[in-house]
C-alpha cells in the first residue's frame, strides 16, 4: 500500500513511522510529508531512505492511505484533497472529531462504524482514548450514568518544545517557553486553551468525544486537565457512576478480557500504573481499581498510556489495519 505520513518530521509522525514497521504494516510505498521547511530531507523507514515531499505533491501521488498529525490548520485544508484524490484519511488533529459526518473511532470500541464512504476518520483525542478503552466495556456490562476525570498530562502532548523548556528548566538554563509558566516542579491546570464555559479545549474533547465514541450522549462527563512534567504518558483519576452496581471481581475480570487493557492493580505489592513503566509501550494500564464509598454503584480507577503510542500513533495506524483487513475503502 501507498502510505503518506503528513507530518512526518514531528514527535507523532515519527512514532507512527515506528509503529508501522512495528507492526510490519503492508506499506509498499511510503511517502513522508511535511511543510516546506523540512521538503528534501531524508528519513529511513525499513532500512529504506525516503525524501519529505509537500503536501501538494503528496495529493498527486495519490497514497490509498495518509496518517495526518500536522495540526487542525493542516487537516482542514488538506484531508478533503486528498479524499478527493481517492485516499483514505486518518487524521489525528481535532479538526474533525465532532462534525457529524465523520467517524470518531478506536478500533477495539467502535471499529464496526466504518464504511467504504468514509475518506475522512478522525483519531480522538490521547487522554479520551485511554479514559474510553477501560470504560466501553465497563459501560457495556453497567451504563455509565456520569464520570468525573482529573488527567495529569504529560509535556508531549504538547509537543517538542515542551520537552526542551522541562530540559532547560531542570538544567537551571533559560530558553523558549512552551507554557506560560515553569513547569519543572510545578502542575499547570491548563491544557489548551479555555472555552466560554471556563473549561479547557482539552477538558471539553474529554467531555464531547467521550459521547460520540460511546454514542450516547446521556452519559454526563466532567473533566479537569493538568499539565505536569512528565514524559512516559497521561495518568487520569476517573470516578465513574453506573446505573446498575458491579462486583469489583467482576470489574477486575471484564478489565483483564478486554484486548488492549492491561491491569496492574496489587496494592499488597505496590504495584500499579504509572507512566514510567507505560512509556513505549501500546497498552491502556488501569489500576487502583476500588468502589467509591461515598455513594452507590460508583468506582475509582486509576488509567495510564502513553500519549504518543496507543493516545495517537498506534490508535491511528491501528484504524488502518481494521480497513486493511476488513477490505473497507480501497
Ligand atoms: C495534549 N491531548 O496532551 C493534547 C494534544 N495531544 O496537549
Amino acid at each position: 500500500m501507498k502510505v503518506a505520513v503528513v507530518g512526518a518530521t514531528g514527535m507523532v509522525g515519527e512514532i507512527m513511522l515506528q509503529v508501522l514497521e512495528e507492526r510490519n504494516f503492508p506499506v509498499t510505498e511510503l511517502i513522508p510529508v511535511a511543510s516546506e521547511k523540512s521538503v528534501g530531507k531524508k528519513i529511513s523507514f525499513k532500512g529504506q531512505e525516503y525524501t519529505v515531499v509537500s503536501l501538494e505533491t503528496a495529493v498527486a501521488m495519490k497514497p490509498h492511505i495518509a496518517l495526518f498529525s500536522a495540526g487542525g490548520g493542516t487537516s482542514l485544508e488538506w484531508a478533503p484533497k486528498f479524499a478527493e484524490a481517492g485516499t483514505t484519511v486518518i487524521d489525528n488533529s481535532s479538526a474533525w472529531r465532532m462534525d457529524p459526518t465523520k467517524k470518531l473511532v478506536v478500533p477495539e470500541i467502535n471499529a464496526q462504524v466504518l464504511t467504504a464512504a468514509d475518506k475522512i476518520i478522525a483519531n480522538p483525542n490521547c487522554s479520551t482514548i485511554q479514559m474510553v478503552m477501560a470504560l466501553a466495556p465497563l459501560h457495556k456490562k453497567y451504563q455509565i450514568k456520569r464520570i468525573v476525570v482529573s488527567t495529569y498530562q504529560s509535556i508531549t502532548g504538547t509537543g517538542v518544545k515542551a520537552v526542551k523548556q522541562l530540559e532547560n528548566e531542570f538544567a537551571g538554563i533559560s530558553g523558549e517557553m512552551a507554557y506560560k509558566y515553569q513547569i519543572h516542579k510545578n502542575a499547570i491546570p491548563q491544557c489548551d486553551v479555555f472555552e466560554d464555559n471556563g473549561y479547557t479545549k482539552e477538558e471539553m474533547k474529554l467531555v464531547r468525544e467521550t459521547q460520540k465514541i460511546l454514542s450516547d450522549n446521556s452519559i454526563a462527563v466532567t473533566a479537569t486537565a493538568v499539565r505536569v512534567p512528565v514524559v512516559g504518558g497521561h495518568s487520569e483519576a476517573v470516578n465513574v457512576a453506573f446505573e446498575n452496581d458491579f462486583e469489583l471481581a467482576d470489574v477486575r475480570k471484564i478489565l483483564e478480557q478486554t484486548p488492549g487493557v492491561t491491569l496492574v492493580d496489587n496494592i499488597q505489592e505496590f504495584e500499579y500504573p504509572m507512566p514510567l513503566f507505560a512509556q513505549h509501550k501500546d497498552d491502556v494500564f488501569v489500576g487502583r481499581i476500588r468502589r467509591d464509598e461515598s455513594q452507590p454503584n460508583t468506582l475509582n480507577l486509576w488509567i495510564v498510556a502513553d500519549n504518543l503510542r496507543k493516545g495517537a500513533a498506534t490508535n491511528t495506524i491501528q484504524i488502518a489495519e481494521y480497513l486493511v483487513a476488513h477490505k473497507i475503502g480501497f
